[in-house]
């Protein structure tokens, strides 16, 4: 691990792959946020102590909650695999310069679309944030295999 840690380019990985996973991290308690101030819930258990009448209101859905979830669901789909496909391609020996263009974009707009989801910005700028956090990761992918591929 200390042998790793002087590789400059798995470094700068380590660095941005943290901050996006304490990213996708936090889409659980702005969920919660939503859901104690829209009074979302969805177990019983959660309101066990209430009055039949007050469960009711309560166990229910509502948008914002909906939307928070959908948020972190895209978290997963795209953090999984930028962190895997990151991780190999910051072992295979890239230029520091175009391993930091690569996170810091991925980083950056993955950033961005959680805001975009979250404050309802108009589109496209959602799906642009989303396609080029993939284009990222099909690029570094794309330099991974063009070094390591063979037949
Ligand atoms: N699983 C996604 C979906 O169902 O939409 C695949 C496509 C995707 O991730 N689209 C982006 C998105 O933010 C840009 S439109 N989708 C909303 C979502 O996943 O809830």
């Amino acid at each position: 691990m200390s042998q790793l840690m002087e590789n400059e380019a798995f470094k700068a990985f380590t660095t941005y792959a943290a901050i996006v996973t304490l990213k996708m991290i936090l889409m659980g308690p702005v969920t919660v946020y939503f859901r104690f101030t829209r009074k979302s819930f969805i177990n019983e258990e959660d309101v066990a102590w209430k009055s039949e009448e007050q469960k009711k209101l309560l166990l229910k859905t509502h948008p914002d909650v909906e939307r928070a979830r959908r948020c972190h669901y895209n978290d997963l789909e795209n953090i999984i695999p930028f962190f895997f496909i990151g991780l190999l391609y910051a072992l295979s020996g890239p230029e520091l310069s175009s391993a930091l263009l690569h996170f810091r974009i991925f980083t950056a707009a993955r950033i961005f679309h959680s805001f975009a989801y979250i404050l309802v910005l108009p589109q496209p700028s959602r799906a642009i944030s989303y396609f080029l956090g993939m284009l990222v990761t099909f690029s570094m992918a794309y330099s991974l295999l063009s070094k390591v591929f063979f037949l």
